[in-house]
C-alpha cells in the first residue's frame, strides 16, 4: 500500500484561504505588471484627475517585486460581496462594513497560518487597495480572471462582484497559470450603458468622467454638465458590473455577513437616503457610518451628492432639506444645494435662493445662486 503524499504547500495555502472565506484564491509570481505601459499612458493622459497618489510611487505600482524588499510570490484572493441585490442609492460594494478590514484580518490569518506550517517567520505583507499594488493585473497572473473591457476583473464563475486582496512573500511559490482568455468577445454593453460615457476606450476609464470617482474620490465641485447623470447614485456606481452578462447571471448571494447592508442604508431609497444626509450632524455621521466604506467621501462629500440626487429626483417635499444645506459650513454643500433647489424651481426653492444672496459671502456659491435663479427665469 502507499502512503499518501501531503498536497503540495501551494495547495494547503489556497485551501486555507478558502477557509477563511475567499471565494478565489491563487498564486502568482511578482515583476513588472503586463500593463505597466497601459498604466503609464493612464496616467499620462490624466485619467486619475486628483488620485495624485496612484502617480506618487508610479515605478513600485509598476513593478510588484518592491513594495516589500526580498519578496518573489504573492498569494492573490477574491472576495464575494453579492451582486444579486437590487440596485440602489450606495453601490454594493459600500453597503455594509469596510472591506479593507475585513480582506486584511483575513489576509494577516493567512499570513500567520504560513508561518506555523513552514516554523519560521516569513517577510511579507498584504494589501487591499492599501499600498502600490496594481491588484488587477496581478489577480490576472494568479489566475483570477480576465481584465474586461469595463476594466473590472472577472472571473468566469462568480462576475466581477468581488474585492481583490494580496499577500506578498519572500517566498518561493509554483505559480497559477495566468488567466489567458478574453470572454469579452463583441459585447461592448459595458461602453455603451455608462451613464458618462466614462470609457474613452475599451479597457480605459476617465476616472474625471466616472461616477464612482465623482462621489467617492473627488473633493470640491461636481461639472455642472455631469450631475444630471449622475440620477439617483449618491455613492459609488454598478452600472457597468449590472448591464455585464457575466455579473449578472453569475454572481453569488451575499455569504460575508460583514457585508451586509447596514440599517442606516438598507432598503431606503434614494430621496429618503439623501434627505437623512443632508440633516446628519457630525456626531450621527461618526455613529451611523462607524466603520464604513462611506465614510472615504466624508460628511461633506456626502452632503454634496445628496445635493444632486435630490437636484435630480427631488419633488417640493425635498425643498426644505436643501434649504437646511444652504447655510451648511462647506461652500461645495451650499453651492450644489442651490443648484438642486434651481432644478427643484418650486416657488418656495426660489424664495430661498433669492434670500441666500443677501447672506451668502461665498463667491462659487453666489455664483451657483445667480445662475439657478436665471435658469428658472427668476
Ligand atoms: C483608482 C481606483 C479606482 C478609480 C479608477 C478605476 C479604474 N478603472 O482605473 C475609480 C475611483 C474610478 C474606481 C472605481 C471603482 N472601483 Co476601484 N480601484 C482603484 C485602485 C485603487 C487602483 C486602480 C488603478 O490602478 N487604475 C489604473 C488603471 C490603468 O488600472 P486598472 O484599474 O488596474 O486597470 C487595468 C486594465 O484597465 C488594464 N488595461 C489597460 N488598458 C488595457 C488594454 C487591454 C487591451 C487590456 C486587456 C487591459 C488593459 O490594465 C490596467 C492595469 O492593470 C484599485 C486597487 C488597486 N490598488 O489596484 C481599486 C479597485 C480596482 N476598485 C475596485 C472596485 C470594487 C471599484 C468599483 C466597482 C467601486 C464602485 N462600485 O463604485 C468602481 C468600478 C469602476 C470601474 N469600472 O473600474 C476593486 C475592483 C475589483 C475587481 N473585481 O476588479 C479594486 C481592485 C479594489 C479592491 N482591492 O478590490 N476605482
Ligand atoms: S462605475 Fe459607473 S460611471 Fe464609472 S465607468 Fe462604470 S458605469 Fe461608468
Ligand atoms: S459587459 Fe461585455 S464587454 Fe463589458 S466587461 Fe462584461 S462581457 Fe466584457
Amino acid at each position: 500500500m502507499t502512503t499518501p503524499r501531503a498536497p503540495r504547500l501551494e495547495h494547503r495555502i489556497k485551501a486555507q484561504a478558502y477557509g477563511l472565506g475567499f471565494d478565489l484564491a491563487g498564486i502568482a509570481p511578482l515583476g513588472i505588471a503586463d500593463s505597466a505601459a497601459a498604466f503609464d499612458d493612464w496616467i499620462a493622459n490624466g485619467y486619475a484627475g486628483d488620485m495624485a497618489y496612484l502617480e506618487r510611487r508610479a515605478e513600485v505600482r509598476r513593478d510588484s517585486r518592491l513594495p516589500v524588499p526580498g519578496a518573489t510570490s504573492a498569494v492573490v484572493v477574491g472576495l464575494g460581496y453579492g451582486g444579486r441585490e437590487p440596485s440602489g442609492p450606495v453601490a454594493r460594494y459600500a453597503r455594509g462594513d469596510d472591506y479593507h478590514d475585513v480582506m486584511l484580518d483575513k489576509l494577516r490569518a493567512l499570513h500567520a497560518s504560513i508561518e506555523s506550517e513552514l516554523g519560521r517567520r516569513i517577510p511579507g505583507k498584504a494589501y487591499v487597495d492599501t499600498g502600490p499594488v496594481l491588484e488587477r493585473d496581478l489577480a490576472r497572473r494568479a489566475g483570477l480572471g480576465w481584465l474586461g473591457k469595463n476594466t473590472m476583473l472577472l472571473n468566469p464563475r462568480i462576475g466581477s462582484y468581488f474585492f481583490i486582496g494580496s499577500l506578498l512573500l519572500d517566498l518561493d511559490l509554483a505559480p497559477d497559470a495566468p488567466f489567458a482568455t478574453d470572454h469579452c468577445g463583441r459585447c461592448t454593453r459595458c461602453l455603451d450603458a455608462c451613464p458618462t460615457q466614462a470609457f474613452t476606450a475599451p479597457h480605459v476609464l476617465d476616472s474625471r468622467r466616472c461616477i464612482s470617482y465623482l462621489t467617492i474620490e473627488y473633493r470640491g465641485e461636481i461639472p455642472v454638465e455631469l450631475r444630471p447623470l449622475i440620477g439617483e447614485l449618491l455613492y459609488g456606481c454598478d452600472v457597468c458590473q449590472e448591464v455585464c452578462p457575466f455579473s449578472s447571471k453569475f454572481s453569488r448571494p451575499l455569504l460575508e455577513p460583514a457585508f451586509a447592508p447596514r440599517p442606516a442604508i438598507a432598503g431606503k431609497d434614494a430621496r429618503m437616503l439623501a434627505r437623512e444626509f443632508l440633516s446628519m450632524s457630525p456626531s450621527e455621521y461618526s455613529t451611523v457610518l462607524q466603520g464604513s466604506p462611506m465614510k472615504r467621501a466624508k460628511l461633506g462629500g456626502l452632503k454634496r451628492n445628496a445635493a444632486i440626487v435630490l437636484g435630480n429626483v427631488g419633488t417640493s417635499e425635498d425643498v426644505p432639506s436643501l434649504v437646511g444645506a444652504l447655510s451648511d459650513s462647506e461652500p461645495a454643500v451650499r453651492s450644489h444645494a442651490a443648484w438642486a433647489l434651481a432644478r427643484i424651481g418650486s416657488p418656495d426653492a426660489l424664495a430661498a435662493l433669492r434670500a441666500r444672496l443677501s447672506h451668502e459671502c461665498d463667491d462659487r456659491v453666489l455664483q451657483e445662486v445667480r445662475a439657478g435663479l436665471s435658469r428658472s427665469g427668476a
